[in-house]
């Protein structure tokens, strides 16, 4: 049985300076005046991925990728008949993200791969770093490179579109890429994905503790309501005359807000995005879109609580005499980690010499879908002062080698014989 890794041995390597120097190149990438900004099939998203490539390339892994643009780097095992161990997120951001949400998984992944090569040589089990596409939802509706490796990328998902009305299928093929439904072809070939990933929230940084073992991922509902009103002169129109959208639309997101809140829990809901037309100071608003994000990692309390927001935006628009329109963006049921592969992840975190406790994740990660087509696992590292999805991300170096190497002895327990 192979010696196994501690953070020290992939330190005295190197490592920690090639992480960091990955992540800030990375960060470079997509910068816009949100800040970082990198969206599925852009030049600056196919800029990172060759990026990425080239590194899977430098630590011995060849490299390829599928129609919709994901890259997977991937390290041959000596026995053809056992399943793949694959590691891997996402490279595409929120509009002003960090540099870490997703690019942790992707460039830890390569640099524990090669390390594992480098020192242990050819493993039993072939080993994929995956950097998945889209999973954010900043351009398209969440999740789309994982969906397609899952089989879980429909027509709807094909077909949907950008705020400019470009689809997926468009955007794609544009860039060379033949995404068409009949070429899905869903991987039953991995075993186990594991995903490193920052926490995006307080819980690790409160605790002191290095290594977070995600017991359950949440399950999340998002969709778009619009609010259909008239438009009127804002100076001659009594307040009793009007249908305004974007008065209706305040009061929806009200009641939303109050109703999650009376559940208790661990329920969380988001209005993220808000746009009224036709958008004049003067003008009473005819149109008001908003997105809903609502999560909570009880199935049974999600749904529940969703199917009740949707009557009680109805109950509010019919008193404000307005009429709503309420499309699903995204439905994906909260995921229970893997048992094997947590003790797999802990028991990894000890022998490296970390400190581990389990963690839910508020979070949606690349790792709800595969759990469609593999056992999935997740290791988490501390966010600092629990900030994502904004330009404050940060994490140490040290801690974020620290999630490396408990990622990497988890891989090598699971892939050399
Ligand atoms: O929305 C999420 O939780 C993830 O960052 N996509
Ligand atoms: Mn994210
Ligand atoms: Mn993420």
């Amino acid at each position: 049985m192979n010696k196994s890794i501690d953070v020290p041995s992939i330190k005295s390597q190197g490592y920690e300076q090639l992480l960091s120097y990955y992540l800030e190149e990375l960060g470079k990438v997509g910068t816009s005046e949100v800040g970082l900004c990198r969206r599925p099939f852009t030049a600056d998203y196919e800029k990172a991925a060759q990026m990425v490539a080239t590194w899977m390339r430098e630590h011995g892994l060849e490299v390829r990728k599928d129609e919709v643009g994901n890259v997977i780097g991937r390290i041959e095992g000596t026995n053809s008949q056992v399943k793949v161990i694959a590691t891997g997120s996402h490279l595409d951001t929120v509009r002003g993200g960090g540099k870490y949400d997703g690019m942790l998984g992707v460039v830890g992944g390569v640099i524990a791969a090669g390390y594992l090569l480098k020192n242990y040589g050819q493993p039993e089990h072939s080993i994929e770093v995956i950097a998945f596409t889209g999973e954010e939802g900043s351009r398209f509706g969440g999740f789309l490179g994982s969906k397609w490796m899952a089989g879980a990328l429909g027509e709807k998902d094909i077909n949907s579109k950008d705020e400019k009305g470009i689809s997926v299928k468009e955007a794609a093929t544009a860039l060379g890429y033949n995404l068409s439904e009949e070429l899905i072809a869903v991987r039953k070939d991995i075993e186990a994905f594991l995903e490193l990933h920052i926490e995006q929230g307080p819980v690790l940084e409160a605790a002191g503790c290095p290594i977070g073992i995600v017991s359950a991922i949440t399950g999340m509902r998002q969709a778009e309501v619009i609010v259909h009103g008239r438009t009127d002169h804002a100076g001659t129109t009594p307040l009793n005359m009007r249908q305004d959208a974007l008065l209706s639309a305040v009061k929806i997101i009200k009641a939303l807000d109050a109703c999650v809140r009376q559940s208790g829990g661990d329920t969380v809901f988001t209005v993220g995005q808000i746009d009224a037309n036709p958008g004049s100071v003067n003008v009473v608003a005819e149109r008001c879109a908003f997105t809903i994000d609502l999560r909570d990692p009880d199935p049974s309390k999600l749904s529940g609580l969703y199917e009740k927001c949707l009557e009680e935006a109805r109950t509010q628009a019919a008193q404000a005499g307005v009429k709503i329109d309420w499309q699903e963006i995204l439905t994906v049921e909260p995921v229970p980690c893997s048992v094997r592969l947590r003790e797999t992840l802990a028991a990894a975190a000890k022998t490296v010499g970390l400190d581990c406790q389990p963690i839910v994740s508020g979070a949606g990660h690349d790792a709800l879908m595969m759990a469609e087509i593999a056992a999935v696992g997740m290791v988490f590292v501390p966010s600092a002062g629990g900030r994502s999805h904004c330009s404050e991300e940060y994490t140490p170096a040290d801690q974020c080698l620290a999630g490396v190497c408990v990622l990497a002895e988890a891989v090598r327990q699971l892939a050399y014989n």
